[in-house]
């Protein structure tokens, strides 16, 4: 059994509190339920009691000397950070195509001449199980070492069958393994493999009477997600993927408006997605119909920070009501990163979100996008006890000064798996 471990004088906890039940919208997301001088206490893997110190002083005094004691003065206290977009899952790297693109060359060129997620997609097929576990454990660790406690992981660099249930038992093995909780998609509709080239649509068959109701039958899954892109798959195409996925009780996911407007946010609305993500061309109309449909916004500005796109409107879509969760979108052609607290500085810097908006975006709002809002994403009676201190007295320092890890320690299902910033 694990001692009990109380944190006690935050200078700030950043609850979120109170956005359990649906997603945080408009000025709501600039409120972080804080206490300051906070306390809680962390017992069984989940969290027993927020409160002010004196609160829980009062409290636990008796029990104190059970417990394993974290001073968190002068630090900010935040629910596990969240990443709701990631390929984690994956072989090899592609450095060489980030000089291609320094040199002229664009991403979907690259994609186009048999690069891009064909290249992981080559590299990965040829990865046995092991290699492929041991290169995205590493990326867990790092992830740990940032404040994450949560990642969704696709699959989508497999494009068969068996390359694809590869990647989807590789990611339920290191949810196992790792402290990190995993929630997976499927995502076999990444790239229209080259076998396919001259008959998309027969890979799309492929996809939906094969792969959908393998990956379902095995539950290797809760998401089903589509790149809807021109030269990837059509508006048409992604919705017969998506729908056959909700027949087999896939969620509904979509890499929407990236590179270019292709009216994705309206697909999403339409298909009653859980979320769109990228969104760097969504249209006004499709914007406005994804904040009728109630469809969460995932937007990932270090992808347009490294592909030197503009970013996504993340102020705008906040401003008329549509739910922002933000992610790292970590893969090896457009988002190298692990460092969601950099994409966080990168939501204030390029979107103009306030420091509290991504706050909520990568906290209460990334546990809606994954549909694990019950347990995680805020300090809260009853969640599971994943927590995250910051070496900074509040949360607007986080923003301020960017570009640095200033995770101190981390608390993942009530164990500390990191203290003074390295892996416990
Ligand atoms: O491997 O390039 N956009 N998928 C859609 C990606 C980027 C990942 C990649
Ligand atoms: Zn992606």
């Amino acid at each position: 059994m694990t001692k009990p471990v109380w944190i006690r004088h935050a200078s700030q906890l950043a609850t979120l509190a109170g956005g359990s039940s649906s997603p945080v919208v408009g000025a709501k997301m600039n409120e972080l339920s804080i206490i300051e001088d906070g306390s809680i206490w962390l017992e069984d893997g989940v969290i027993q009691r927020v409160g002010t110190d004196e609160e829980l002083e009062l409290h636990y005094r008796e029990r104190a000397k059970e417990a394993q004691i974290i001073d968190a003065s002068g630090k900010l206290v935040t629910p596990g950070l969240i990443d709701p977009h990631t390929h984690l899952v994956h072989a090899g790297s592609r450095q060489n195509e980030f000089n291609m693109r320094l040199n002229g060359a664009t991403y979907m060129e690259i994609m186009n001449n048999g690069g891009g997620i064909h290249s992981t997609t080559a590299a990965t097929r040829a990865a046995t199980h092991e290699e492929l576990f041991a290169q995205s454990k590493q990326r867990l660790d790092q992830f740990l070492l940032h404040g994450v406690t949560t990642v969704e992981a696709k699959s989508g660099y497999g494009l068969t069958l068996e390359d694809e249930l590869k990647q989807l038992e590789v990611a339920r093995q290191l949810h196992e393994a790792h402290p990190i909780d995993i929630v997976s998609t499927f995502m076999g509709a990444h790239a229209v493999p080259r076998e396919y080239k001259e008959n998309p649509d027969a890979f799309v068959d492929v996809v939906i009477e094969e792969m959908i109701p393998e990956v379902a039958r095995r539950k290797l899954a809760v998401f089903n997600d589509v790149f809807c892109e021109r030269g990837v798959f059509t508006p048409e195409q992604s919705r017969r993927i998506l729908e056959a996925g909700v027949r087999h009780g896939l969620l509904p996911k979509i890499h929407a408006d990236e590179i270019e407007p292709y009216e994705g946010a309206e697909l999403a609305a339409s298909v009653g997605a859980v979320s769109a993500d990228h969104l760097l061309r969504a249209s006004d109309k499709g914007i406005e119909q994804m904040a009728e449909a109630g469809v969460i916004a995932v937007l990932l500005p270090g992808t347009a920070f490294f592909l030197m796109a503009e970013s996504a409107n993340g102020r705008k879509m906040i401003d008329r009501g549509v739910a922002v969760a933000i992610s790292t979108d970590c893969n090896p052609g457009s988002s190298p990163t692990v460092s969601l607290p950099l994409i966080m500085n990168l939501g204030c810097l390029k979107m103009g979100m306030t420091p509290a908006e991504v706050l909520t975006a990568a906290t209460i709002n990334a546990a809606h996008a994954i549909r694990c809002a019950h347990e995680v994403g805020s300090l809260e009676v009853g969640k599971k006890a994943d927590v995250t201190i910051f070496d900074v007295p509040d949360f607007m320092t986080l923003q301020y000064r960017y570009g640095i890890n200033h995770v101190n320690t981390v608390i993942k299902n009530g164990t500390i798996v990191v203290a003074e910033g390295r892996l416990a």
